[in-house]
């Protein structure tokens, strides 16, 4: 179970792929990097998808090792050929459909599929400047400056079972999470914490490894520059 190696002490990497942002080429050299750099996940997602989902991830599965994670942006997202899915429930918003009842339209296909689910409570965090989530979801995210509340919707997410926190800022966010928001949050869970969005630099990616975080999630940069990878990778190890 990938749940299992998730939860063992070290730093993961997980880059993110957006089918839609990707050609057959420049897929395959970013599976190759992702390879050399040790990535742990390749996570496979994004808001609004036009390629099929399957394609894509075969292409991964046949040139790469690396365990496949859906990261699914809407029910249209859903594949048996992934290794798991990340379960999100948007717990920073009040929409019923991205609470339950999208989970109840995924559940047939994800128990028949067999696929790995990890219960993941996902925290979206911003100045509510619209992010692609903030406008699909039709959700508004908790401000970053409200500390308490992230942290308490933190500790909600840990009680209700799920088996991980996910912070988001928002794909192409100008503001990742903040170190310090990362740190308060790390300290009143027990569960993996998982922080996502507008990471650029290997600056940021360090900051937000040393305040706690256990897995980062990178799609934007690395989709403009492929050798970003190596030293974010790296900053953050
Ligand atoms: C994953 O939404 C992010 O949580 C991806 O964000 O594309 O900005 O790295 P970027």
């Amino acid at each position: 179970m990938l749940i299992n190696e998730i939860n063992k002490p070290g730093k993961k990497f997980g880059l993110l792929i957006d089918p839609d942002k990707y050609t057959v080429h420049s897929l395959l050299a970013t599976l190759y990097a992702a390879e050399e750099n040790k990535i742990n996940y390749i996570l496979v997602g994004g808001s609004l998808v036009n390629e099929r989902i399957d394609g894509c991830i075969e292409v991964i599965k046949k040139n790469t090792n690396l365990p496949v994670i859906l990261f699914p942006g809407s029910l249209l997202q859903l594949s048996g050929k992934a290794d798991a899915i990340l379960l999100l429930s948007l717990i920073s918003g009040r929409n019923p459909d991205y609470l339950i009842g999208n989970h109840v339209l995924a559940a047939p296909f994800l128990k028949k599929s067999g696929i790995e689910v990890i219960p993941t409570a996902y925290i979206l965090v911003g100045e509510g400047n619209g992010s692609s989530v903030e406008y699909i979801s039709n959700t508004r995210p908790i401000p970053a400056d409200k500390f308490d509340l992230v942290v308490a919707t933190a500790i909600a997410g840990e009680l209700m079972g799920n088996q991980l926190i996910y912070l988001e800022s928002g794909s192409g966010a100008a503001q990742s999470i903040r170190p310090e928001l990362v740190a308060e949050v790390k300290r009143n869970i027990s569960i993996p914490l998982v922080i996502g969005g507008g990471i650029r630099t290997p600056e940021q990616a360090r900051a937000i490894s040393g305040a706690g975080a256990d897995i980062i999630v990178v799609g934007n940069a690395v989709e403009e520059d492929i050798h970003s990878l190596e030293s974010l990778a790296r900053a953050f190890r």
